[in-house]
């Protein structure tokens, strides 16, 4: 090895080292006046006990009491279905939950009856504990077409307004929490991203589904998307 390809090397390992340390120290995110925690679908339905469970979907509760206090602009969202919605098996004759079916807008998964308006079920859940909210975005209510995202319904054009509204208000960055991971949350990171905002999900204020793989598609499609993902030990 010559005299000059030492000292470049030499050089190289110089700065390695340094460039290890802010990388650690940038994990910690402290949420400012531009980020927004979005709070997706905590609603009895998707809770122990409801007709859509999500498995250990309670655990999301304590860990978004924690989160919330650290951002000034929280907006939570409630799925919120017509009675006889498309989306659910009920509506499709012979057709049962997790099965699918070809809608006028492509193919959707069906569902148990789950979040129908001024139930019970679809009601948050009363262990959150977010006063400070300053929005709810309910959504789901277009009798024929589903809405996974808070942005923009199944058909992928009706738009829910939530992305002009943060806009309005300033707002870069959205931290993403609640249930599902590979439904409502994973649709509205990937619409996020699409409508221009830096996009982060808190993975243990997060539980999935899981139907056929589609947790792990789900984080595959979120990471080519450019979501991050973090931890609440992270939000400062
Ligand atoms: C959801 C399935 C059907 C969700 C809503 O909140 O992830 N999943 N409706
Ligand atoms: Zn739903």
């Amino acid at each position: 090895m010559g005299r000059h390809r030492r000292e470049v090397l030499a050089t190289l390992g110089a700065f390695a080292l340094p460039l290890i340390v802010p990388r650690q120290a940038m994990a910690h995110v402290k949420p400012g006046n531009r980020d927004v925690l979005l709070v997706v679908d905590v609603q009895n339905c998707f809770l122990p006990g409801g007709s859509l469970a999500v498995k250990d979907g309670d655990a999301v509760v304590p860990v978004i009491n924690g989160l919330a206090p650290k951002f000034r602009n929280v907006v939570v969202t409630q799925d919120w279905h017509t009675p006889g919605h498309a989306s659910f098996a009920s509506t499709h004759a012979g057709k049962k939950p997790f099965e699918t079916v070809q809608l006028h807008y492509g193919q959707q998964v069906l569902w148990p009856d789950h979040c129908v308006q001024g139930t019970e079920g679809a009601e948050l859940s009363s262990a959150l504990k977010i006063p400070h909210a300053h929005l709810v975005i309910r959504k789901g209510h277009n009798p024929g077409i589903d809405s996974y995202s808070a942005f923009v319904e199944a058909d992928g054009v009706t738009k829910t307004g939530l992305a002009g509204y943060l806009k309005e208000r300033g707002i870069e960055r959205v931290f993403i929490t609640g249930l599902a991971t590979d439904f409502c949350v994973a649709w509205s990171a990937l619409d996020a991203r699409k409508a221009g905002f830096d996009v982060i999900v808190i993975e243990d204020a997060c539980r999935g589904i899981d139907l056929n793989g589609s947790l792990a598609a789900a984080w595959k499609d979120m990471e080519a998307a450019g979501v991050e993902r973090t931890h609440s030990a992270e939000i400062m």
